[in-house]
């Protein structure tokens, strides 16, 4: 394979990606797994435990999300969990094969205070356990994020969600300038980014193409990118889009593991509904991490058995040790 073809890309354009998009599948993967066994063991599977610290009441206005104050889906306003809490479940997780444990609290934003302080002692108490630890606390500043990276925090979750063309629709409470400013923040704190999307919101393929391009000309590359396929959550404005034709998650994945052949490709949100021939599909389009445990932070996700069984039945396993790539372009 040609050098020029593995050394990360930061201009790819629309066209370039929708050439891919678009190639016959067999050629599409095909070209995916010859990048993803460049980089990765296409046998291994990160896996990661997610805990919602902090649930519901969410000032922003995400269509998506269950959690948004802005609609009725039955989440009840929860306040943060406590510290010896959130680290027996850590605890658990890594029992369980976790190598990462991500905690998600539904903020607009990291205020000051009590609370931030606490986050700062489960990301400690985290990584004491050996575990990478990730938290996704909506935006944050620059003193924030040094803080979290002085606690040990190994990554930080911030989302462009979709395509700059129709992040509008979906979201007017946050500007996506924002969201790229919190991710400038992480990186320059030294933190890891994970940062990626959802699909099946109602977007074109440019949508999603375009928010792998912005994702790409990121540098260095997200050292995570999650692929979300959207749960369609009563009481959302989304509530009524249909479900995501497994081909097409199938295609975006193989694009991202293209755009960035370096990163880890989270087929995150949507497990539930996928079958598993899906979900190998997506395995061998070059997604190599996965979130395991019933809930994610509040939807549901393939129970540990039933995952068991999945990397089993495909002669995979799930990765020890901290498989997050330490300098993404190096
Ligand atoms: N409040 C923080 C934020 O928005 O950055 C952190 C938590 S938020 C729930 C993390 C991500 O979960 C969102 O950016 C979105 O991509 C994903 N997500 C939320 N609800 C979803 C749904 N119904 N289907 C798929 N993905 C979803
Ligand atoms: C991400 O991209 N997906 C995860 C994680 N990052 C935090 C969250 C998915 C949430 C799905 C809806 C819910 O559980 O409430
Ligand atoms: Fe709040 Fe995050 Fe949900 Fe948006 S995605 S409503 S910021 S919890």
């Amino acid at each position: 394979m040609n050098e020029n073809r593995l050394s990360p890309r930061h201009d790819w354009t629309l066209e370039q990606a929708r050439e891919l998009y678009e190639q016959a599948l067999p050629e599409l993967l095909f070209q995916s797994q010859a990048i993803h066994r460049e980089f990765h063991d296409p046998c291994e599977v990160q896996v990661c435990s997610l805990l919602s610290i902090k649930t519901g009441g969410c000032a922003e206005d995400c269509a998506y999300c269950p959690q948004s104050a802005h609609y009725e889906t039955g989440v009840e306003r929860e306040p943060l969990m406590a510290v010896d809490q959130v680290l027996d479940a850590a605890k658990d997780a890594s029992e369980n094969g976790a190598s990462r444990f991500c905690m998600g609290a539904a903020w607009r934003e990291v205020s000051d205070g009590e609370d931030f302080e606490k986050v700062l002692q489960m990301v400690e108490g985290v990584r004491e356990l050996g575990m990478e630890a990730c938290c996704t606390l909506g935006m944050i500043t620059p003193q924030q994020a040094s803080r979290l990276a002085d606690a040990g925090l190994s990554a930080y979750n911030h989302n462009l969600d979709t395509g700059p063309g129709f992040y509008d629709k979906i979201i007017t409470t946050r500007t996506y300038q924002d969201r790229l400013e919190t991710i400038r923040n992480v990186r320059e704190a030294g933190i890891t980014v994970c940062s990626g999307g959802i699909i099946g919101m109602g977007e074109a393929i440019a949508d999603r193409l375009e928010m792998l391009c912005v994702l790409a000309g990121l540098e260095p590359h997200p050292e995570s990118v999650p692929i979300n396929a959207l749960m369609a959550i009563e009481g959302t404005p989304l509530e009524q889009q249909e479900p995501i034709d497994a081909i097409e998650m199938v295609r975006t994945i193989a694009c991202a593991r293209i755009l960035m052949p370096r990163s880890m490709v989270r087929l995150s949100a949507g497990r539930v509904d996928m079958t598993t021939e899906a979900q190998a599909l997506c395995f061998l389009a070059g997604a190599n991490s996965i979130f395991a445990g019933e809930t994610l932070l509040t939807a549901a996700n393939p129970s540990e058995n039933e995952d068991e069984k999945l990397l089993a039945s495909l002669g995979m396993r799930p990765a020890r040790g901290s498989a997050t790539p330490v300098n993404n372009e190096s």
